[in-house]
């Protein structure tokens, strides 16, 4: 059985990635929910019914565990959905431990969606790091942005500048990228900040606490053979298509 992710558009191909990098013989189904993209200006009941839907599909795919590669809709919605699902959930928040971990100046970033920043489990999270100076930034208009193809864009550079010139100013050495969009503005990113400051996100970590708990639940798949993905996207598939890897199957649906 396949695992099953989803996000609000796009971004969370980012994190299919690096699921996909460590375990390459499972199977996956990636929904895109990009027509109601962003999830980050909805209100928490609206993300909630938004997360219900997309598990549900994801369920008739016979998913053995859903990863919701979704910043906004984990912080919004993850103890609704683990009281409502009988299946293990990955659920995805900004890296601020590690980020917190690593700073040396005491001073950290975060750039994440509206939705994200002023949820109750991230405000609870950041109580936790009395001793770091934490900027937080909404990143207004960048999901648009990148669900529209428009990374390169002077709209995009322009954007993350203003976003960013204030916590350059303020001596952050570590940025967390808050939303599994914004891997996708690493290139652009890079020409903005400081070669002192890190950059981190949690694909990595998703990836990895997803392997643990299909290990918990014999759930792994048998490693010799290699997996099959399919993309599934209620928007345009041609911008779904530049996000993917060439040769998985994409295609539209109606949810
Ligand atoms: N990719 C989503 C996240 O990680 O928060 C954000 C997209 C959105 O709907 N705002």
């Amino acid at each position: 059985n396949p695992i099953g992710l989803f996000d609000s558009g796009i971004g969370g191909t980012s994190i299919w990635r690096e699921i996909n990098h460590l375990l390459p013989y499972e199977n996956t189904v990636f929904l895109a929910d990009s027509k109601n993209a962003p999830y980050g200006q909805k209100t928490k009941s609206e993300i909630i019914n938004l997360c219900f839907k997309n598990i549900d599909i994801l369920l008739n795919y016979n998913c053995k565990i859903i990863v919701i590669a979704c910043n906004t809709a984990t912080t919004n919605a993850i103890s609704e959905i683990r009281a409502n699902y009988n299946i293990p959930v990955i659920g995805i928040e900004p890296a601020i431990k590690p980020a917190a971990t690593f700073s040396r100046t005491s001073k950290i970033g975060i750039l994440a969606t509206k939705g994200t920043i002023l949820s109750d489990l991230f405000t609870e999270k950041i109580k936790l790091y009395p001793e770091t100076e934490i900027i937080e930034q909404i990143g207004y208009g960048l999901v648009e942005l990148i669900e529209a193809g428009k990374i390169n864009s002077v709209e995009t550079k322009s954007l993350l500048e203003e976003y960013l010139t204030p916590m350059i100013e303020k001596g952050i050495d570590t940025l967390v990228l808050g939303c599994t969009h914004y891997p996708y503005l690493l290139p652009i990113l890079k020409t903005i900040l400081p070669l002192n400051i890190q950059i981190i996100d949690s694909g990595f970590a998703v990836a990895k606490q997803t392997k643990k708990i299909l290990v918990q639940h014999s759930l792994l798949s048998d490693s010799n053979k290699k997996g099959c993905a399919v993309f599934y996207t209620n928007a345009n598939p041609e911008i779904l298509k530049t996000f993917t890897p060439k040769g998985n199957p994409i295609e539209y649906l109606d949810f």
